[in-house]
């Protein structure tokens, strides 16, 4: 309030700051001292490891300042925050993006290149962050980008799980066998341990009522015989009904004193008996691009409350005294590995529960210090549910407002209901989640009440509208178990409720949760999708931004919607600029396939480079890309070699984890290896297909695979895929799209022109039809796909037992309408080879060229920054806090 101290606050940031002036000297002298007093190596001899290391030690130095000012200018401030509360943030590599961020990629390649070291070759040393599954996992981490940037004053939370996404291996028989991601094994540079942040955590246990009454006498109008005649006075209480002998009794009507308990204080429920560990926290600064904003997101690591039991130690039973440790330590060993997918697991219910926990202990620490009163929590924090997995969050704030700040129930349910929102990634019914009240009830019983109550005062409010919707609208699910319904409890709870595409939030209303919008229509809302362009262009495709760079500057790291202004400038000169970016992308990817797995590729710019990456799902479709890709195969067998050299040579090239428990996805691995190897070794078809199944797909090969790519597959069925963010990616790099009339392709399309994509495929509105006429009578097959079943069926790739429950399910069920699709898709890939083979007189790719780079520069409503932008001002509330610049700054 006082400006002049304001100033002086400010100047003393200021003073704090420097702009980053970096110089070669200083910079060396920087990652020598990190390998000698750090690491504890000689600076006259280290690995390329530990120059990993040391250069990622020193870049965190330029860090750690910038994120202590940032905390201490938004406890300043005390603007309204965001927590972010997601179970899985698949980060990756962070050495080149900080780099980025910090604009000082350039002088540390210089001071490197000086003692003989190339950045590159550095950066590959670092292990993946790989704390998530999936889309979701990499959303959180491209959200946190974005947040930095914009200056929002946010957080994440997320778990530090010891073990992240397996890593994959193909056996030789062409099976995937995962193995543990231990991913801290050199150290995580980037992490700072706080030992002063550590919370308990309490699990199983019980809850005691105390009730709190006192007696009261009251007077109260009552009937009483009097005794007539000497003894007067005496006084009996009289009931309806009584008899009695009017010569000796008198009845009269009066005030009569009566004992009554009244409650004198609310009840209080004491969670008791129960097994305590700790929560430490694990903080990893991320730092805006090009602003001094660098914000935290807090992992959360379970540790033991009590190192080990003495008892047992003493009476030589070690294994016993270290028993409650290890219990204790395994909630956040590993993550698990499933993609919309729930198995209803102990461990993972207490992995949320840890994780809820420990966050709010945090966020109520941080809220109490503002000394602001407790009804004002809503007004200073917002906490984002990313899916139903953090959901616990909302009986365990309840349980803190009435157990901890002995609310009642009404005033803690108008604070919570204010402080969350929710976001939905999925319809499948196999990924919502579900507790059953018995586990629920056993490791958080006070949590089960609370969300009774909850749901008590729910079907209240509504019974009356809407009496025939009550046992959907439920939090509580009777059948086949009693079970929570979290996705019901967050809707109910949450300001707002989003999908993640157009398509996806207008099923959400129409679908899974059509009786909930009836109640809550103005709780819905769609946010679509975004992608972080400072990662998935700036970073991963240098080449290709420097072009656009030196068209129209660097502003559209920050602003995509730069990037339009490069239409004009499209000509034949800039479209051959455009191929010479895309060659060095596809050398690099070519030569990670030699090394990853011996198959050459030879001529990358003539052969067309058609991707696939994800995870492998039944509903992505792997099946219907390997099906396309035999019966291509089947079709070369039948031409002679003159007819072959002139087909367009192709990579059809996959990558993706199969959950470990994920049968058909496995067998899909399978065959994709087994259609691999004997296309790849047939010498009759020459070079005119190749098959790769890249293994391991993670972010870091991620960003080399994307900028290589001609053709993406984006082909679920449609009504499936809730978004989809690789899409975004490959159209940001200049990848054409082949896709279904799904999730963020439809919008998409929408941005860039259908003249740059192709589409095909039934619409989510006539899959049913599709599927109906797939098994009506007289249904005939295509007789490509007919073959190519046959050609599995007849051992082609192997035996034939591997593959049938693969193609039986196309043959008999086909949930996933493969079948129909199939001609559809087809006719697709035989216009995208016509067009791969048009060049014009001067032998440029032209029209392709220029239908890429249009798809790229007009992503602009793909970008994160976009959507956290949405997520601010619809649902959040928020405004950018920016930490101030220094005042002597040019
Ligand atoms: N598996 C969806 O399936 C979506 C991401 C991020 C998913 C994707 O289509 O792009 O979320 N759903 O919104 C999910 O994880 C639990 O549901 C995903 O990554």
């Amino acid at each position: 309030s006082d400006p002049e101290q304001k100033k002086k606050l400010d100047n003393l940031f200021a003073m704090r700051h420097r702009f980053l002036e970096t110089d070669t000297k200083s910079l060396l002298q920087s990652i020598c001292d990190h390998v000698e007093l750090r690491l504890g190596r000689s600076k006259w001899s280290f690995n390329k490891q530990i120059a990993y290391s040391a250069t990622a030690l020193s870049v965190r130095d330029h860090m750690i300042e910038l994120w202590n000012d940032t905390n201490k200018y938004f406890h300043e401030r005390n603007p309204k925050r965001l927590y972010y509360l997601s179970i899985e943030f698949l980060i990756g590599r962070l050495l080149r993006s900080n780099m980025l961020s910090l604009a000082i990629e350039a002088d540390y390649t210089k001071a490197l290149s000086q003692i003989g070291l190339h950045l590159e070759e550095i950066a590959e040393e670092e292990l993946d962050m790989a704390l998530g599954n999936g889309g979701l996992g990499r959303l959180a981490a491209c959200f946190l980008d974005s947040m930095a940037t914009l200056r929002l004053p946010a957080w994440g939370y997320g778990l530090r799980y010891q073990y992240g996404m397996f890593k994959q291996r193909v056996s030789k028989e062409g099976d995937q066998v995962e193995l543990p991601d231990y991913w801290l094994e050199n150290g995580c540079p980037w992490e700072i341990k706080r030992l002063d942040v550590r919370y308990t955590v309490r699990f199983y246990g019980h809850v005691r009522e105390e009730k709190h009454t006192r007696t009261e006498i009251r007077m109260k109008k009552g009937k009483i015989l009097r005794r007539r005649g000497v003894n007067r006075g005496e006084l009996l209480p009289y009931t309806d009904g009584q008899s009695f002998n009017e010569n000796d009794w008198q009845l009269l009507e009066m005030e009569v004193p009566e004992e009554v308990e009244i409650e004198a204080a609310p009840t209080e429920y004491f969670w008791e008996n129960t097994e305590d560990i700790y929560a430490c926290a694990f903080d990893v600064p991320i730092a805006g691009y090009h602003t001094l904003n660098v914000i935290n997101l807090r992992l959360w690591q379970s540790m033991p409350k009590t190192e080990f039991d003495f008892n047992s130690f003493n009476r030589g039973s070690y294994d016993d005294a270290m028993r409650a440790k290890q219990a204790a330590e395994t909630i956040t060993q590993v993550l698990y590995p499933n993609d919309s997918f729930e198995a209803g697991k102990e461990l993972r219910l207490k992995q949320q529960y840890f994780f809820v926990s420990a966050s709010l202990q945090d966020i109520m620490r941080r809220f109490r210090n503002t000394g602001m009163p407790i009804q004002d929590l809503p007004k200073q924090c917002i906490m984002q549910c990313n899916d139903t997995h953090p959901v616990l969050a909302i009986p365990e704030l309840m349980r803190i407002l009435l157990d901890d700040e002995h609310l009642t129930f009404d005033e803690a349910w108008e604070i919570t209901q204010k402080c969350f929102a929710y976001t939905n990634h999925t319809v499948l019914p196999e990924a919502l989640e579900k507790w059953s009240v018995d586990l629920l009830g056993r490791v958080v019983p006070r949590h089960l009440q609370i969300i009774y109550q909850i749901n008590w005062l729910f079907m209240e409010s509504i019974r009356d509208q809407f009496p025939d919707d009550l046992a959907d609208l439920s939090i509580i699910e009777e059948t086949p178990v009693k079970a929570i319904r979290m996705a019901n409890l967050a809707i109910v709870t949450s300001i707002k409720v989003n999908g993640v595409a157009a398509l996806h939030t207008q099923l959400l209303k129409t679908t899974i949760f059509r009786k909930f919008f009836k109640v809550f229509p103005k709780k819905f809302l769609n946010v679509t999708n975004g992608v972080t362009q400072r990662r998935w262009l700036l970073e991963c495709n240098t080449p290709l931004g420097q072009l656009y760079s030196s068209k129209v500057g660097t502003k559209w790291a920050t602003a995509y919607k730069v990037l339009r202004q490069i239409e004009p400038h499209i000509d034949d000169a800039f479209i051959t600029q455009f191929w010479d970016t895309r060659r060095i992308a596809k050398e690099r990817l070519a030569a990670l396939i030699k090394k990853e797995t011996g198959i050459t590729l030879n001529n990358v710019d003539e052969m067309l480079f058609d991707v696939q990456v994800k995870r492998i799902h039944e509903y992505k479709r792997q099946s219907l890309n390997i099906l396309r890709a035999i019966a291509e195969y089947l079709n070369l067998r039948t031409l002679t070699p003159a007819q072959i050299a002139k087909k367009c040579k192709k990579m059809i090239f996959f990558a993706g984890k199969a959950a470990p428990g994920y049968y058909m996805a496995k067998k899909t691995i399978k065959l994709i290896n087994c259609v691999a190897s004997v296309v790849n070794n047939d010498e009759t078809i020459g070079d005119a297909l190749k098959i790769v199944f890249l293994p391991n797909y993670n972010v870091s090969s991620a960003q080399v695979i994307i900028p290589a790519a001609d053709i993406h597959e984006q082909i679920s069925t449609a009504g499936y895929e809730a978004s989809g963010t690789s899409c975004m990616k490959f159209c940001m790099n200049g990848g054409i799209i082949i896709g279904t009339w799904d999730g963020a392709n439809i919008e998409i399309l929408e941005e860039i022109g259908a003249e740059q994509t192709y589409m095909f495929g039934l619409k989510t509105e006539q899959i049913d039809e599709g599927r109906k006429q797939r098994f009506a009578n007289g249904y005939k097959m295509d007789s490509r796909l007919e073959e190519a079943l046959l050609a599995i069926e007849g051992g082609l790739f192997g035996p034939k037992h591997e593959f049938m429950p693969f193609v039986d399910a196309i043959r008999h069920s086909d949930n996933y309408v493969v079948a129909n699709d199939f001609p559809l898709y087809m006719a697709a890939h035989e216009q995208v080879e016509k067009d791969w083979l048009e060049k014009n007189a001067h032998g440029v790719r032209e029209k392709w060229g220029r239908r890429a780079i249009l798809s790229s520069i007009r992503m602009d409503k793909f970008s994160s920054d976009r959507s956290i932008i949405d997520y601010s001002e619809k649902i959040w509330k928020i405004k950018p806090c920016m930490v101030p610049a220094p005042i002597d700054a040019p």
